[in-house]
């Protein structure tokens, strides 16, 4: 399939808005891998599809795990913002026959991060922070650290992430606390 083909199957499944901010985490997520040595066309690729599911009903995700064996943890359960991260990623290895286990384990893990990320994984996980479309209070200081350097950037983007989530009283998945360990150790 072509990256014309692919935004097509996008802007069906994806509202205006979700589709231009793939459209952006692509362009950052390219932009950071020509900058610290990652694949630029994977990246590319693993930021344009990433959100593919994000707009989709509950029984689509649901009908994804079910076909495919997942089973979700309490935690993934009650925590509905999780599903578009596993069910995109069997959208895209399953539906449009991306084969490639860089693409699928970043698009696998861009909401959560994990322990032992991967450079593509980082990149997107970051991509998804930074890109042009993005608008929240510290933006501008991850956009700094950022190209500075990726681990700075993670480790700030976890605490954040994990800061946000306790004031919002959400649970924390068992792969942020693990990614957030790793950089502290
Ligand atoms: O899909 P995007 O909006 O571009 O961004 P994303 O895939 O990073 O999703 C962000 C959402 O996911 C945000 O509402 C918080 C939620 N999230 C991320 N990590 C966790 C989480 N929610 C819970 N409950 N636990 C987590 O560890
Ligand atoms: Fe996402
Ligand atoms: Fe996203």
């Amino acid at each position: 399939m072509t990256i014309e083909e692919y935004k097509q199957i996008l802007r069906m499944r994806l509202k205006p808005d979700r589709y231009e901010h793939s459209l952006c985490v692509a362009d950052e997520a390219k932009r950071l891998a020509l900058k610290y040595g990652g694949d630029a066309d994977k990246c590319y690729l693993a930021g344009l599809l990433h959100d593919i599911t994000k707009n989709s009903p509950r029984e689509e995700h649901l009908q994804l795990f079910s076909d495919f064996g997942i089973i979700l943890s309490s935690v993934e359960s009650n925590a509905i913002k999780l599903w578009h991260a596993m069910s995109g990623t069997l959208f895209v290895e399953h539906k449009l026959g991306i084969t490639d286990k860089e693409i699928l384990t970043a698009i696998r893990y861009h909401t959560t991060a994990r322990a032992s990320m991967t450079l593509t994984d980082k990149i997107l996980y970051l991509a998804d922070f930074t890109s042009a479309d993005r608008d929240y209070d510290d933006v501008d200081v991850m956009r700094g650290l950022v190209d500075e350097s990726l681990e700075a950037a993670l480790r700030y983007a976890l605490s954040y992430s994990i800061v946000d989530l306790i004031n919002k009283g959400k649970p924390i998945h068992p792969d942020t606390l693990e990614a957030y360990n790793e950089i502290c150790l």
